[in-house]
Parts: C-alpha cells; structure tokens; sequence
C-alpha cells in the first residue's frame, strides 16, 4: 500500500481500465489565496533551504549531496553522478523559478541532507498545452532514509508550484508508483565493450569472445552521412521548426519555442550534444540527433571510477533515414569516448534499437499529476533527463 500516495490526486491502481473517469484534472485548481503560505513543517533538527544555483558553491553541495546519494542500479553498482554544469543546464531553464530548487539543511552543522526540484515545462497533451511542472533530483540523504521526509518534500515542491498557479506536474521513476501514464525501457548500446565487461555492466555472451565481442561493436572513425555537423546558434530557427513539426504527431509532448530549443539542444561541453544534416547541395537543414551526458559512478572498482554515457535525446530524421542518422550519433560518441549509448523505447526508437545491437536494459516509468488521461501514451516523451 502506498499511505502518501493513495491521498494525492494521481492515477490510483484501483481505477485502471475505469473509462467512465473523464480526461483532464483531477483536482480543479483552488484559488491562489487559499494555497498554504507557510512552508510544511520539517522534524525539528532540520530547516528548508532554497538552493540557489546560479552560485559556484551552492551547486557544489546539490552535486555532492547527489553524487553520494541519488539513484543506483538494482545491484548497487553505479550510481548517476551527474555534473555541476548539467545540474544548472537541467534546472535553470528559460523561466525558471529560483524558489523550485528546495533542500533541506541539518539546522546545527547546516549540511546540505536533501533535494528536490521543479522546473517549469509546457506540456501538450492532445491539442491543449498544460502549463506543469517536472519534479526531478529528489535525493534523501542516505542516513536519512525511511523516515516519512519525501512526502514532507513533496508536500513541499507541490506547494510551491501551486504559489505559481500551476497545478499539474511529470515525473518519472524506477519504483512503481501509482499510477504510471506510460512505462519503457532503458537500451544499451556498448560503445567499449571490453570497459563495460570489466565493471560488470555486461557480459560476454553465450558462445561469443572477448576479441568477437569488440568487433561486433567496432564503429567506422567518422560519420556517413553528407552534411553532418554540429548545431550551432545560427540553427536554432531551423531545428525548431524542425523538432516542433516532428513532436506535433504524438498525444503528449513538449511544446518547444526557439528559446527552449536554444537552452536544451544548443551543444554544451561535457552536457547536450546536437548535429543536424544540411544538404551539401541546397544547404536546407533536413534531419537532427542529440544526446546528453550523464555519467555513473562505478562503485568499488580497482580500476575505473566513472562509466562515462550518452543518452539518446530529441532524434528528427526527414531526408535521412534514422538508422543512419543514429549510426552517426554512434560515431560521434565513440569519438567523443563515451563507454556506453542508451536510449528509451519512446518516440520512433524501437525501429533502429535492435538493428543498431542495443541491449534491453530497466523499466522506467513516467506519471502525471493531477492530470488523468484516458489512454497509456506509449509515446509519452516528457521528463526525458532522469
Ligand atoms: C519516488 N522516487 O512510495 P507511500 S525520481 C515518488 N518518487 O510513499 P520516505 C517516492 N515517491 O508509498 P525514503 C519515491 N520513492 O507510502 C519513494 N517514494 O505512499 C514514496 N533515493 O517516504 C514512497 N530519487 O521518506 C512512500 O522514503 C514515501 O527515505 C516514503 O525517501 C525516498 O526525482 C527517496 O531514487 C526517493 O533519495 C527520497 O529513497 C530516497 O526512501 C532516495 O520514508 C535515492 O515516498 C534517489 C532516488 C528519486 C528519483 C524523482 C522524481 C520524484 C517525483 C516526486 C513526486 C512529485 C509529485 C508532483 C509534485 C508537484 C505537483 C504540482 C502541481
Ligand atoms: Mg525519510
């Protein structure tokens, strides 16, 4: 049983297959006076913070905080260490709101014990476009653990979004929750083999070597595909046309402006990769790939710290086909030495994933709140970074 969550309004695992409940809210907004102006009470010993950051030293304690607390595998092998410059990237997006970025400090030695974030998204879903907020990076400190403090934090991060008029949210999970709107699957491409056989994160396979594994992954030194390049800012009227025309056949999707697709797809050291393909002949700009940079730390491993991937992100083939496109993106992570390529089974993905020798990987689950729709979104593409 879920105590917290059968009291909140998401899809509630009784009223599966319930057609009769209408599309929409589920909740109708209450007025913005009549929103809890005080912060939820924390346990004594604790006080909330908001994390600014914009500051080189608050955003250093969310990193440590996250990198020796947030989420791991099933077997406790790796655990996301995602970079200082991908937490501002992710967090302070256009409109952002400073007062999203919630952590909670022990009051006596003031340390940084946990996390959660909101950052503001327009989300369509059909043809009406929902004004929500993406909760992501909730992080209790591990000594902290199982003590009723994320539901306090929830509480808390939804309050705060209320404060703004805003009244539904995304969100996603590797623990089933109720209720999800969509599941898929993680897949895994290896980038270096031999790497991801030595700390664990796969295997040789039945009846294959070493050396034959290594040549079943080996990639050409440089992409195939004329006209192949980095984005750059002089693009970004194009790819957004682009992507907008792409995103507009699926049920529920970002509505993305070129300011968006300036913050999220304009390449980034060491945070978001982005190539287009502009026709050598008429210097039209035809197809698009990105992908960004979350790395893992590798738990108790003499010889590697950190598996270093590349996570698929917005894809658009017109003239290319995307298998190419994606063999390309493939090429450029190799150069780039990322270790491993993973994308999720959403959007046209399933189409190059097994052609390409990706590998089926965890479940991961995307849920609404406040927001009850009628269908499982098999597409539903929102709260792509965690
Ligand atoms: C989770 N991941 O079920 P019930 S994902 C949501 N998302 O409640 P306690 C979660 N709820 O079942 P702990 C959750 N994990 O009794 C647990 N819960 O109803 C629920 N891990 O609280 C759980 N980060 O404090 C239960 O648990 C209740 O001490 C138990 O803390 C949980 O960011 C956690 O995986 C996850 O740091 C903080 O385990 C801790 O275990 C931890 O006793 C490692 O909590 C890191 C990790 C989660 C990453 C993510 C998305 C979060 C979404 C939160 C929901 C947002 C709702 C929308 C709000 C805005 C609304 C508007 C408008
Ligand atoms: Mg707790």
């Amino acid at each position: 049983t879920h105590k917290f969550w059968e009291s909140q309004p998401v899809g509630q695992f009784k009223d599966i297959g319930d057609s009769s409940l209408p599309e929409g809210p589920i909740e109708p907004p209450t007025s913005l006076s009549e929103v809890k102006q005080e912060p939820y009470n924390l346990p004594a010993l604790y006080e909330w913070t908001t994390c600014d950051m914009e500051s080189d030293e608050t955003c250093n304690e969310v990193y440590n905080l996250l990198k020796n607390n947030y989420v791991e595998d099933d077997e406790n092998m790796f655990r996301f260490n995602y970079s200082q410059e991908f937490l501002r990237w992710a967090l302070c997006p256009p409109g952002y709101y400073p007062s999203w970025h919630i952590g909670v400090r022990a009051k006596a030695s003031q340390k940084l014990v946990a996390f959660i974030t909101g950052v503001p998204a327009r989300i369509r879903v059909r043809d009406e476009v929902v004004k929500m907020a993406e909760i992501n990076f909730l992080c209790v400190h591990k000594k902290l653990r199982s003590k009723r403090l994320a539901p306090v934090m929830i509480k808390e991060v939804t309050r705060r979004v209320h404060l703004e008029n805003m009244w539904q949210a995304a969100y996603t999970a590797g623990v089933v929750l109720p209720t999800p709107v969509t599941t898929c699957q993680y897949w895994h491409r290896s980038l270096n083999p031999k790497k991801l056989i030595d700390v664990g994160f796969s295997r040789v396979g039945a009846r294959m070597t070493m050396s034959r594994t290594i040549k079943l992954y080996k990639l050409p030194d440089s992409p195939a595909t004329p006209g192949f390049r980095k984005v750059e800012l002089r693009d970004v009227p194009a790819v957004t046309r682009l992507l907008r025309n792409y995103l507009s056949q699926f049920v529920v999707a970002p509505d993305f402006d070129e300011n968006d697709v300036e913050h999220w797809l304009l390449p980034t050291d060491n945070v978001v990769d982005s190539y287009l393909v502009e026709s050598p002949e008429t210097h039209e700009i035809t197809d698009f790939c990105s992908f960004y940079t979350l790395p893992s730390s590798i738990l108790g491993n003499q010889n590697y710290l950190t598996l270093k991937a590349a996570y698929s992100y917005y894809n658009v083939s017109v003239k290319t086909p995307l298998l190419q496109l994606m063999n390309d993106a493939l090429i450029v992570a190799k150069q780039k030495d990322f270790d491993v390529f993973n994308a999720l089974d959403v959007m046209h993905n399933e189409s190059f994933l097994k052609e390409l020798k990706f590998g089926p990987g965890s479940l991961h689950q995307s849920i609404l709140f406040n927001y009850k729709s009628k269908t499982a979104v098999s597409t539903l593409l929102v709260t792509y970074l965690s």
